[in-house]
């Protein structure tokens, strides 16, 4: 039997298993041997054909790609976000390298690279999909274009993703699996789990884990497990949009919304959306801006400088100087995080949108 019948048995084994507490170990170990059969498959798909990869130099603040099939209007929006000019076309595959193009908001330097469309089967190496999905795998959030008039390929777009190691919108769980030499599997809990424990020596076993520290810091599904013994699993944020609402009837926007419930309908050829999908944008990566302060001058209120959100004042001197955490003395914020203007505060403090931040160094 070669591995894509193997996969399809045991897919078909684990549909037909009602899964409940007798179970659990069974579907255990059918998932961890079809997780392992489904790592081969990618994994033979590229080390195969060695294919051009799209080495694109990451630039700005933060990266989102462009996602979706062939001719869903991909490059359209790169265009309408950005002032790159990518090729648009009727046909499909018009697009057929990574294009980069740099969006400009609240002061944010965003990089959108557009992408070959990806067609089924591209996690195991169909089409550019092994490219395309290695590019992902460097970006900072995703954004996934489905066609309005053609969303079943919404479910399509979202196994592709998942099969190539990417988990899109959900929390990592805290799980720590540290191997040992010996005295066997232990596990520790500070939460209780779904997940019982002969499951997980099951799944540990499965891939020759004998002897393992494991301790559980949160819930989690069986999938989840195996993804963090696989450990090479990259978790993304996503925007789902809809392209091209100019040809959609409300009867169809009703359709759309029930099935599968994107963040935003857009037309990029009619310049429908555009600006709160760039705030979107801004939203899921998770940035903030801060604006700095000299001691004795007027803060620059011009060009903040753009972080990450939660970062600390330590994150802040790391990005303005190297020698700035060792020399520093203290700092003092006006704005959201500080009780009164001008309070002070350490390295740990954590910053919030639109602080002011005046560095006292010795
Ligand atoms: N009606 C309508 N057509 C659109 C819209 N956006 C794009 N199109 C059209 O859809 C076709 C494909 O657009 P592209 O931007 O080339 O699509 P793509 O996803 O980049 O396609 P590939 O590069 O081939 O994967 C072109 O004919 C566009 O003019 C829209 O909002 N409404
Ligand atoms: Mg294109």
């Amino acid at each position: 039997m070669g591995i894509l019948e193997n996969i399809a048995e045991l897919e078909e084994r684990i549909s037909k298993t009602k899964y409940n507490k007798s179970t659990q170990n069974a579907v255990g170990l059918y998932k961890a041997q079809l997780a392992k059969l489904k790592e081969e498959v990618v994994k033979k798909a590229s080390g195969g054909a060695k294919g051009e990869s799209y080495a694109v130099k990451k630039s700005g603040d933060g990266s989102v790609v462009l996602l979706g099939f062939p001719s869903v209007g991909k490059s359209t929006i790169l265009n309408a976000l950005t002032d790159a000019k990518s090729e648009v076309a009727a046909y499909e595959f018009t697009t057929l390298t990574c294009i980069p193009g740099i969006m400009k908001y609240k002061h944010a330097k965003i990089q959108i690279l557009d992408l070959p469309g990806i067609v089924r089967g591209a996690a195991s190496g169909r089409g550019r999909g092994k490219e395309v999905l290695a590019v992902m795998r460097t970006a900072d959030a995703i954004l996934m274009v489905i066609d309005g008039k053609k969303i079943e390929h919404y479910k399509a777009l979202l196994s592709e993703i998942y099969d190539s190691g990417i988990r899109v919108n959900q929390r990592q769980p805290i799980i720590k699996i540290k191997k040992t030499s010996k005295d066997g599997i232990k596990i520790g809990r500070t939460v209780k789990t779904d997940v019982d424990d002969q499951t997980i020596k099951s799944i540990l076993r499965e891939y020759r884990i004998n002897n393992a520290d494991v301790v559980l810091r949160s819930n989690f599904t069986i999938d989840q497990f195996i993804d963090a013994v696989e450990g090479n699993k990259i978790y993304l944020p996503v925007i789902i949009a809809v392209n091209k609402s100019d040809l959609l009837t409300d009867e169809d926007i009703d359709m759309i919304n029930k099935e599968i419930n994107p963040d935003i309908f857009i037309s990029a050829q009619n310049n429908i959306n555009i600006e709160p999908l760039r705030e979107l944008i801004f939203q899921k990566l998770n940035l903030m801006r801060l604006f700095m302060k000299e001691v004795r001058k007027d803060a620059d209120m011009i060009e903040p400088m753009i972080i990450a959100s939660g970062s600390t004042i330590k994150d802040v001197c790391a990005k303005l100087h190297k020698d700035f955490i060792s020399k520093f003395k203290f700092a003092r914020i006006w704005g959201p995080s500080s009780k009164f203007p001008g309070q002070k505060f350490k390295l740990d403090h954590v910053m919030k949108d639109t602080d002011t931040i005046e560095i006292h160094l010795t």
